[in-house]
Protein backbone atom coordinates (compact mmCIF):
# COMPACT_ATOMS: atom_id res chain seq x y z
CA UNK A 1 0.00 0.00 0.00
CA UNK A 2 1.23 3.38 -0.61
CA UNK A 3 2.36 5.60 2.07
CA UNK A 4 0.13 8.80 3.13
CA UNK A 5 1.92 11.17 4.50
CA UNK A 6 0.00 11.64 7.78
CA UNK A 7 0.07 15.57 8.00
CA UNK A 8 -1.22 15.70 4.09
CA UNK A 9 -3.69 13.45 5.20
CA UNK A 10 -4.77 15.15 8.18
CA UNK A 11 -4.92 18.73 6.46
CA UNK A 12 -7.17 17.43 3.54
CA UNK A 13 -9.58 16.06 5.90
CA UNK A 14 -10.00 19.17 7.28
CA UNK A 15 -9.85 21.29 4.34
CA UNK A 16 -12.59 18.55 3.37
CA UNK A 17 -14.84 19.25 6.69
CA UNK A 18 -14.66 23.07 6.51
CA UNK A 19 -15.24 23.43 3.38
CA UNK A 20 -18.69 20.78 3.36
CA UNK A 21 -19.25 22.71 6.56
CA UNK A 22 -19.02 25.94 5.29
CA UNK A 23 -21.40 25.00 2.15
CA UNK A 24 -23.86 23.74 5.09
CA UNK A 25 -23.60 26.81 7.20
CA UNK A 26 -24.62 29.06 4.12
CA UNK A 27 -27.75 31.11 4.87
CA UNK A 28 -29.81 33.89 4.06
CA UNK A 29 -28.06 36.14 6.99
CA UNK A 30 -24.37 35.27 5.97
CA UNK A 31 -25.11 35.73 2.26
CA UNK A 32 -26.74 38.91 2.66
CA UNK A 33 -24.76 40.08 5.86
CA UNK A 34 -23.01 42.98 4.28
CA UNK A 35 -25.70 44.01 3.03
CA UNK A 36 -28.46 44.48 5.03
CA UNK A 37 -29.87 42.43 7.86
CA UNK A 38 -32.66 39.70 7.09
CA UNK A 39 -35.81 39.16 9.02
CA UNK A 40 -38.37 37.34 9.96
CA UNK A 41 -41.62 37.25 11.94
CA UNK A 42 -42.06 35.03 15.04
CA UNK A 43 -45.07 33.80 16.26
CA UNK A 44 -45.70 33.55 20.21
CA UNK A 45 -44.45 29.44 19.87
CA UNK A 46 -41.74 30.38 18.08
CA UNK A 47 -40.49 33.09 20.41
CA UNK A 48 -40.46 30.44 22.82
CA UNK A 49 -38.33 28.18 21.06
CA UNK A 50 -41.27 25.12 21.10
CA UNK A 51 -40.37 23.86 17.92
CA UNK A 52 -36.75 22.95 17.68
CA UNK A 53 -36.57 22.78 14.48
CA UNK A 54 -37.96 25.27 13.86
CA UNK A 55 -35.83 27.14 16.12
CA UNK A 56 -32.51 26.59 14.80
CA UNK A 57 -33.82 27.10 11.28
CA UNK A 58 -34.75 30.44 12.51
CA UNK A 59 -31.46 31.02 14.13
CA UNK A 60 -29.40 29.57 11.27
CA UNK A 61 -30.99 31.88 8.86
CA UNK A 62 -32.26 35.57 10.00
CA UNK A 63 -30.57 38.00 12.20
CA UNK A 64 -33.32 39.94 12.56
CA UNK A 65 -36.94 39.83 13.81
CA UNK A 66 -40.06 41.07 14.31
CA UNK A 67 -42.95 40.12 16.69
CA UNK A 68 -46.21 38.78 14.55
CA UNK A 69 -48.81 39.46 16.72
CA UNK A 70 -47.41 39.77 20.77
CA UNK A 71 -46.49 43.13 20.90
CA UNK A 72 -49.54 44.51 19.11
CA UNK A 73 -51.91 47.15 21.50
CA UNK A 74 -54.45 44.44 22.55
CA UNK A 75 -51.76 42.10 23.35
CA UNK A 76 -49.30 44.11 25.71
CA UNK A 77 -52.27 46.83 27.16
CA UNK A 78 -55.64 44.57 27.12
CA UNK A 79 -57.05 47.09 30.10
CA UNK A 80 -56.65 50.75 30.48
CA UNK A 81 -54.04 50.17 33.67
CA UNK A 82 -52.81 47.15 32.51
CA UNK A 83 -50.20 45.78 30.55
CA UNK A 84 -48.88 42.12 30.35
CA UNK A 85 -45.11 41.95 28.71
CA UNK A 86 -44.84 38.41 29.24
CA UNK A 87 -44.49 37.51 25.59
CA UNK A 88 -42.86 40.96 24.64
CA UNK A 89 -40.12 40.02 27.34
CA UNK A 90 -39.89 36.89 26.12
CA UNK A 91 -39.26 37.88 22.15
CA UNK A 92 -36.52 40.66 23.38
CA UNK A 93 -34.38 38.47 25.14
CA UNK A 94 -35.00 35.89 22.60
CA UNK A 95 -33.28 38.61 20.10
CA UNK A 96 -30.48 39.56 22.37
CA UNK A 97 -29.73 35.80 23.13
CA UNK A 98 -28.89 35.14 19.56
CA UNK A 99 -27.39 38.40 19.14
CA UNK A 100 -30.57 39.77 16.41
CA UNK A 101 -31.57 43.07 15.55
CA UNK A 102 -34.88 43.44 17.38
CA UNK A 103 -37.72 45.93 15.35
CA UNK A 104 -40.72 46.66 17.51
CA UNK A 105 -44.24 46.09 15.93
CA UNK A 106 -46.59 48.10 16.74
CA UNK A 107 -47.28 51.12 18.77
CA UNK A 108 -50.30 53.03 16.76
CA UNK A 109 -52.98 51.30 14.50
CA UNK A 110 -56.39 51.00 14.16
CA UNK A 111 -56.52 46.88 14.27
CA UNK A 112 -55.85 44.43 16.81
CA UNK A 113 -56.90 47.51 19.23
CA UNK A 114 -58.00 46.06 22.85
CA UNK A 115 -61.76 46.41 23.23
CA UNK A 116 -61.47 49.72 25.85
CA UNK A 117 -59.62 51.44 23.45
CA UNK A 118 -61.94 50.71 20.46
CA UNK A 119 -64.51 53.00 23.12
CA UNK A 120 -62.28 56.08 23.64
CA UNK A 121 -64.28 58.62 22.27
CA UNK A 122 -63.04 62.25 22.92
CA UNK A 123 -59.25 64.01 22.28
CA UNK A 124 -58.41 64.13 26.26
CA UNK A 125 -58.81 60.27 26.67
CA UNK A 126 -56.98 59.78 23.68
CA UNK A 127 -53.85 61.84 23.76
CA UNK A 128 -53.86 60.26 27.51
CA UNK A 129 -53.91 56.96 26.08
CA UNK A 130 -50.90 57.57 23.34
CA UNK A 131 -49.14 59.19 25.97
CA UNK A 132 -49.27 56.38 28.22
CA UNK A 133 -49.51 53.19 26.01
CA UNK A 134 -46.02 54.88 23.95
CA UNK A 135 -43.91 56.15 26.95
CA UNK A 136 -44.49 52.80 28.87
CA UNK A 137 -43.50 50.55 26.31
CA UNK A 138 -40.96 52.43 23.94
CA UNK A 139 -39.26 53.19 27.78
CA UNK A 140 -39.61 49.96 28.83
CA UNK A 141 -37.26 48.34 25.87
CA UNK A 142 -35.33 51.56 25.26
CA UNK A 143 -31.49 50.62 24.14
CA UNK A 144 -33.11 46.95 23.57
CA UNK A 145 -35.05 47.65 20.68
CA UNK A 146 -33.27 48.56 17.61
CA UNK A 147 -36.61 50.51 15.59
CA UNK A 148 -40.28 51.07 16.50
CA UNK A 149 -42.94 50.94 13.55
CA UNK A 150 -44.70 53.93 15.44
CA UNK A 151 -47.69 54.33 13.05
CA UNK A 152 -49.19 51.54 11.23
CA UNK A 153 -51.22 51.79 7.94
CA UNK A 154 -52.73 55.29 8.44
CA UNK A 155 -53.16 56.00 4.90
CA UNK A 156 -56.26 54.53 2.43
CA UNK A 157 -55.33 53.59 -0.94
CA UNK A 158 -55.77 56.63 -2.67
CA UNK A 159 -53.29 57.86 -0.15
CA UNK A 160 -55.48 60.56 1.95
CA UNK A 161 -56.06 59.41 6.08
CA UNK A 162 -57.66 56.21 7.38
CA UNK A 163 -60.47 57.51 9.32
CA UNK A 164 -59.22 55.46 12.33
CA UNK A 165 -60.11 56.12 15.94
CA UNK A 166 -56.86 58.13 16.17
CA UNK A 167 -57.89 60.31 13.41
CA UNK A 168 -61.14 60.61 14.31
CA UNK A 169 -60.24 61.88 17.63
CA UNK A 170 -57.57 63.71 17.23
CA UNK A 171 -57.13 65.00 13.36
CA UNK A 172 -53.97 64.35 12.03
CA UNK A 173 -52.11 66.00 14.95
CA UNK A 174 -51.97 61.98 16.26
CA UNK A 175 -48.91 60.96 13.76
CA UNK A 176 -47.26 63.90 14.79
CA UNK A 177 -47.58 63.30 18.70
CA UNK A 178 -46.83 59.67 17.89
CA UNK A 179 -43.51 60.38 16.58
CA UNK A 180 -42.73 62.54 19.29
CA UNK A 181 -43.72 60.39 22.08
CA UNK A 182 -41.37 57.84 20.56
CA UNK A 183 -38.38 60.00 20.18
CA UNK A 184 -38.71 61.15 23.70
CA UNK A 185 -38.81 57.80 25.32
CA UNK A 186 -36.16 56.43 23.44
CA UNK A 187 -34.12 59.17 21.67
CA UNK A 188 -31.98 56.44 20.07
CA UNK A 189 -34.00 54.00 17.99
CA UNK A 190 -35.13 54.18 14.78
CA UNK A 191 -38.66 55.24 14.03
CA UNK A 192 -40.52 54.23 11.21
CA UNK A 193 -43.65 54.54 9.34
CA UNK A 194 -45.29 51.55 8.36
CA UNK A 195 -47.88 50.39 5.75
CA UNK A 196 -49.12 48.02 2.29
CA UNK A 197 -49.13 49.18 -0.91
CA UNK A 198 -47.07 52.47 -0.31
CA UNK A 199 -45.72 51.41 -3.26
CA UNK A 200 -48.41 51.77 -5.32
CA UNK A 201 -48.01 55.75 -6.73
CA UNK A 202 -50.99 57.53 -5.27
CA UNK A 203 -50.56 55.95 -1.63
CA UNK A 204 -46.73 56.09 -2.46
CA UNK A 205 -47.57 60.28 -2.55
CA UNK A 206 -49.44 59.63 0.56
CA UNK A 207 -47.03 58.83 2.42
CA UNK A 208 -44.54 60.76 0.86
CA UNK A 209 -46.84 63.85 2.06
CA UNK A 210 -47.41 61.96 5.53
CA UNK A 211 -43.88 61.29 6.30
CA UNK A 212 -42.75 65.37 5.38
CA UNK A 213 -45.47 66.53 7.66
CA UNK A 214 -44.25 65.17 10.65
CA UNK A 215 -41.07 65.88 9.50
CA UNK A 216 -41.54 69.90 9.52
CA UNK A 217 -44.00 69.56 12.48
CA UNK A 218 -40.96 68.23 14.67
CA UNK A 219 -41.32 64.91 14.53
CA UNK A 220 -38.36 62.32 14.18
CA UNK A 221 -38.65 59.94 10.74
CA UNK A 222 -35.78 57.26 10.65
CA UNK A 223 -37.64 55.18 8.15
CA UNK A 224 -40.31 54.02 6.30
CA UNK A 225 -41.60 50.68 6.28
CA UNK A 226 -42.91 49.07 3.05
CA UNK A 227 -45.06 45.76 3.84
CA UNK A 228 -43.93 44.08 0.53
CA UNK A 229 -47.09 41.41 0.79
CA UNK A 230 -47.03 41.11 -3.24
CA UNK A 231 -47.82 38.69 -5.91
CA UNK A 232 -46.42 36.86 -8.60
CA UNK A 233 -46.48 39.99 -11.47
CA UNK A 234 -47.36 43.40 -9.21
CA UNK A 235 -46.00 45.43 -8.23
CA UNK A 236 -43.23 45.82 -10.54
CA UNK A 237 -39.56 45.86 -10.15
CA UNK A 238 -39.96 49.82 -11.86
CA UNK A 239 -42.50 50.76 -8.95
CA UNK A 240 -40.56 49.71 -6.53
CA UNK A 241 -37.27 50.97 -7.75
CA UNK A 242 -39.18 54.44 -7.57
CA UNK A 243 -40.31 53.76 -4.37
CA UNK A 244 -36.96 52.92 -3.20
CA UNK A 245 -35.58 56.25 -4.82
CA UNK A 246 -38.24 58.81 -3.75
CA UNK A 247 -38.15 57.69 0.08
CA UNK A 248 -34.63 57.38 0.44
CA UNK A 249 -34.38 60.83 -1.24
CA UNK A 250 -36.60 62.19 1.78
CA UNK A 251 -33.54 61.28 3.86
CA UNK A 252 -35.04 58.30 5.12
CA UNK A 253 -33.98 54.23 5.56
CA UNK A 254 -35.94 52.11 3.49
CA UNK A 255 -36.83 48.92 5.10
CA UNK A 256 -38.75 46.10 3.20
CA UNK A 257 -40.92 44.81 6.59
CA UNK A 258 -43.73 42.31 6.17
CA UNK A 259 -42.29 40.49 2.47
CA UNK A 260 -44.04 37.63 0.78
CA UNK A 261 -45.19 36.75 -2.16
CA UNK A 262 -48.84 34.90 -2.93
CA UNK A 263 -49.27 32.40 -5.55
CA UNK A 264 -53.37 32.15 -5.20
CA UNK A 265 -56.00 33.57 -6.86
CA UNK A 266 -57.34 36.84 -5.66
CA UNK A 267 -61.35 37.34 -5.34
CA UNK A 268 -61.00 40.67 -6.50
CA UNK A 269 -59.29 40.14 -9.57
CA UNK A 270 -62.10 38.35 -10.66
CA UNK A 271 -63.63 41.08 -12.64
CA UNK A 272 -67.42 41.30 -12.32
CA UNK A 273 -67.13 39.16 -9.53
CA UNK A 274 -69.40 39.47 -6.33
CA UNK A 275 -66.78 39.61 -3.62
CA UNK A 276 -68.88 39.08 -0.89
CA UNK A 277 -69.72 35.99 -2.24
CA UNK A 278 -68.06 32.69 -0.08
CA UNK A 279 -65.41 31.51 -1.86
CA UNK A 280 -64.53 29.02 1.21
CA UNK A 281 -64.07 25.48 0.18
CA UNK A 282 -63.69 26.62 -3.69
CA UNK A 283 -61.03 24.42 -5.86
CA UNK A 284 -60.67 27.35 -8.06
CA UNK A 285 -59.71 29.28 -5.78
CA UNK A 286 -57.46 26.96 -3.59
CA UNK A 287 -55.76 25.10 -6.87
CA UNK A 288 -52.70 23.87 -4.72
CA UNK A 289 -54.47 22.24 -1.88
CA UNK A 290 -51.27 19.44 -1.63
CA UNK A 291 -47.78 20.90 -3.50
CA UNK A 292 -47.31 23.68 -5.38
CA UNK A 293 -46.68 22.70 -9.54
CA UNK A 294 -42.75 23.11 -10.43
CA UNK A 295 -44.00 25.74 -13.14
CA UNK A 296 -45.28 28.11 -10.01
CA UNK A 297 -42.32 27.31 -7.78
CA UNK A 298 -40.09 28.27 -10.53
CA UNK A 299 -42.74 31.65 -11.27
CA UNK A 300 -42.19 32.40 -7.51
CA UNK A 301 -38.18 32.13 -7.35
CA UNK A 302 -37.79 34.29 -10.67
CA UNK A 303 -39.91 36.90 -9.00
CA UNK A 304 -37.63 36.47 -5.49
CA UNK A 305 -34.73 37.24 -7.53
CA UNK A 306 -35.97 39.75 -9.13
CA UNK A 307 -37.11 41.70 -5.94
CA UNK A 308 -33.74 41.09 -4.43
CA UNK A 309 -31.40 41.87 -7.50
CA UNK A 310 -33.11 45.25 -7.18
CA UNK A 311 -32.79 45.44 -3.35
CA UNK A 312 -29.06 44.53 -3.94
CA UNK A 313 -28.74 47.52 -5.88
CA UNK A 314 -30.13 49.64 -3.72
CA UNK A 315 -28.64 47.91 -0.35
CA UNK A 316 -27.25 51.46 0.64
CA UNK A 317 -30.90 52.90 1.40
CA UNK A 318 -32.05 49.86 2.57
CA UNK A 319 -31.86 48.87 5.94
CA UNK A 320 -33.35 45.60 6.62
CA UNK A 321 -35.63 42.59 4.27
CA UNK A 322 -38.11 40.62 6.64
CA UNK A 323 -40.26 38.23 5.58
CA UNK A 324 -43.32 38.08 7.22
CA UNK A 325 -43.12 34.41 8.76
CA UNK A 326 -40.54 31.91 9.07
CA UNK A 327 -42.19 29.39 6.84
CA UNK A 328 -45.34 29.16 4.12
CA UNK A 329 -47.21 26.95 7.35
CA UNK A 330 -46.85 29.48 9.03
CA UNK A 331 -48.29 32.16 6.54
CA UNK A 332 -51.19 34.41 7.55
CA UNK A 333 -52.04 34.07 3.90
CA UNK A 334 -53.79 30.35 4.13
CA UNK A 335 -56.55 32.57 5.70
CA UNK A 336 -56.52 35.53 4.21
CA UNK A 337 -58.83 36.84 1.95
CA UNK A 338 -59.94 33.47 1.74
CA UNK A 339 -59.38 30.80 5.18
CA UNK A 340 -58.59 27.79 5.02
CA UNK A 341 -56.79 27.60 1.98
CA UNK A 342 -52.77 26.27 1.03
CA UNK A 343 -50.65 29.62 -0.12
CA UNK A 344 -46.41 29.21 -0.60
CA UNK A 345 -45.22 32.72 -0.05
CA UNK A 346 -42.16 32.78 1.71
CA UNK A 347 -38.57 30.56 0.90
CA UNK A 348 -39.12 27.77 3.04
CA UNK A 349 -42.24 25.36 2.79
CA UNK A 350 -44.22 24.05 6.03
CA UNK A 351 -41.76 21.32 5.82
CA UNK A 352 -39.11 24.19 6.43
CA UNK A 353 -37.64 22.74 3.62
CA UNK A 354 -36.14 25.49 1.55
CA UNK A 355 -37.54 25.92 -1.61
CA UNK A 356 -35.97 27.24 -4.82
CA UNK A 357 -37.05 30.96 -4.38
CA UNK A 358 -34.76 30.48 -1.32
CA UNK A 359 -32.11 29.05 -4.07
CA UNK A 360 -32.62 31.68 -6.16
CA UNK A 361 -32.05 34.76 -3.50
CA UNK A 362 -28.73 32.49 -2.56
CA UNK A 363 -27.69 32.27 -5.96
CA UNK A 364 -27.83 36.34 -6.64
CA UNK A 365 -24.78 36.49 -4.02
CA UNK A 366 -23.03 33.67 -5.18
CA UNK A 367 -22.47 35.36 -8.80
CA UNK A 368 -21.33 38.37 -6.87
CA UNK A 369 -18.64 37.38 -4.95
O1 LIG B 1 -49.71 38.04 10.41
C1 LIG B 1 -50.61 38.68 11.28
C2 LIG B 1 -51.79 37.76 11.56
O2 LIG B 1 -51.37 36.62 12.30
C3 LIG B 1 -52.87 38.51 12.32
O3 LIG B 1 -54.01 37.70 12.45
C4 LIG B 1 -53.20 39.80 11.58
C5 LIG B 1 -54.24 40.59 12.33
O4 LIG B 1 -54.60 41.74 11.69
O5 LIG B 1 -52.04 40.58 11.43
C6 LIG B 1 -51.09 39.96 10.64
O6 LIG B 1 -49.99 40.81 10.43
C7 LIG B 1 -50.27 42.05 9.78
C8 LIG B 1 -49.27 43.07 10.32
O7 LIG B 1 -49.33 43.10 11.72
C9 LIG B 1 -49.53 44.43 9.74
N1 LIG B 1 -49.54 44.39 8.30
C10 LIG B 1 -50.38 43.39 7.68
C11 LIG B 1 -50.07 42.01 8.26
C12 LIG B 1 -50.89 40.93 7.57
O8 LIG B 1 -52.24 41.12 7.83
Amino acid sequence: MKFINPYVFAVATLLMVSCSSKKETLSLKDAYKNDFYIGTALSADQIQGKNTKEDSLIKKEFNAITAENIMKSMFVHPQKDKYNFTLADKYVAYGEKNKMFIHGHTLIWHSQLAPWMEKIKDSTEMKAFMKDHITTIVSKYKGRIGSWDVVNEALNEDGTLRKSVFLNTLGEQYLVDAFKLAAKADPKVDLYYNDYNIEDPAKRAGAIALIKKIKAAGGKVDGVGIQGHWRLASPSIEEIEKSILEYSALGIKVAFTELDITVLPNPWDLKGADVNQNFEGSEKMNPYPKALPDSIQNKLAERYASIFKLFLKHKDKISRVTFWGVHDGQSWLNDWPIKGRTNYPLPFDAQLKHKKAYDSILQLKAKKE
